[in-house]
Parts: structure tokens; sequence; C-alpha cells
């Protein structure tokens, strides 16, 4: 595969992951997922954790990848390339659930190690996600999952996926979406 199809192969293939975080910061509020539960004197996920937000995150991703595909042809032709992938459903619904489920076992993370609600953790904010995403969606579908994330794909999501977030993060603070730049 060419180096431009190794690289839009695996941003098209994670975009049903990268939504749905942006997504929950948009629709999320409400009750939160652990009912204010606490474990040992700290909350077990935090007020950032919601059912809306989760729920909202997962069908936006979900909604997503079935638009990528209804489009896929066009931008296969358009980039002249044939490698971006269709998401047959349970792909999808893996990819955008994991994506939500790797943030909150983060916070779970983030609370046990004493971090506050909105406190960074270098390395696991920008990677909870991906990880989530990519075990879920391999649950889901392993044939899907082992013809689409071959491993330069996944060299070039491990590389790219932290620079995204990063950036979109930032750009979501600046417009006052985001408490926190991260
Ligand atoms: N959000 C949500 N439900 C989720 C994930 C996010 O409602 N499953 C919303 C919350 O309003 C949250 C905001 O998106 O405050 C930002 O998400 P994130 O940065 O992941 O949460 P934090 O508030 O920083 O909390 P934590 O420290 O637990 O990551
Ligand atoms: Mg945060
Ligand atoms: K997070």
């Amino acid at each position: 595969m060419s180096i431009l199809a190794t690289v839009a192969t695996a941003l098209w293939a994670m975009l049903p992951a990268y939504v749905p975080n942006n997504a929950a910061v948009l629709a999320g509020g409400g009750r939160p997922i652990d009912g204010g539960r606490t474990w040992n004197g700290k909350r077990v996920l935090g007020d950032g954790k919601t059912w809306r937000g989760t729920f909202a995150g997962t069908v936006a991703g979900t909604a997503l990848a079935l638009l990528l595909n209804a489009v896929n042809g066009t931008a296969n032709d358009a980039l002249g390339i044939s490698s971006l992938p269709e998401f047959p459903l349970l792909a999808a619904v893996g990819l955008a659930l994991g994506a939500m489920l790797g943030d909150v076992g983060a916070s779970f993370l983030k609370r046990r190690t004493g971090r506050e609600r909105g406190a960074a953790f270098p390395g696991l904010d920008q990677l909870d996600f991906v990880v989530g995403a990519l075990l879920l969606a391999a649950v889901a579908d392993f044939g899907w999952f082992t013809e689409t994330f071959t491993v330069p794909v996944l060299v070039v999501i491990l590389v790219a996926t932290p620079l995204l977030h990063v950036a979109t993060n930032a750009i979501a603070y600046w417009l006052g979406l985001k408490d926190e730049p991260w």
C-alpha cells in the first residue's frame, strides 16, 4: 500500500472512534454513570462520565461510520485508492462504543490515582479511546479487524491519534466547549 493509502485508510478507519469523544463533550451532562458512588473515598468515575454523553458518543460514531460507507466509493476514487474500508455495523458499534468505554476506563484509573475530574493524565488521555476502540472492534468483528488494521495502518494510528487529539481538544477549549485544553 502507498503511504497515502496507508494514512488515508488509518484515519478513515478511526473516524468512528474519534468522533464519539467530541460528541460526548457537546451532548454530555445529566446523570453520571457511577450515580455519584465512591470507592475508597474517591468517585468511581466522576461527573464527567454521563449516560447521555456515552450514548450520544456511541450513536454519533456509529452514524458517522454508516455515512462513510455511503461515500466509500466516491472517496476511494477521489484519492485514486481502493483501500478505504467499509464498516460492518458491528464493527462500527465496536469502534464507537469502544472509544467511549476506553475513555470511561481512563477516568476510573484517574480517580484511583487521586486525579480530580478534568485532571490531565498525559498518554492515557490521548490513547485510552484508541485502545478501547481497537479492542472492542476486534471483539465485534475479528475478520474485519485483521483485514483493516494491518501493522502499517496501526503504526499510523498510534502516531497520528495523539496529535489529532491534542489539536481537536485545544480547538474545543478555545471555542469554549471544553473546560481544559486536553
Ligand atoms: N462527557 C460525558 N460522558 C462521557 C464522556 C464525556 O458526558 N462518557 C462530557 C462531560 O461533560 C465531560 C466532557 O464531556 O466533562 C469532557 O470529557 P472528558 O475530558 O473525557 O471528561 P472530564 O470532565 O475531563 O473528566 P475525567 O477527568 O474523568 O476525564
Ligand atoms: Mg478531560
Ligand atoms: K478523557
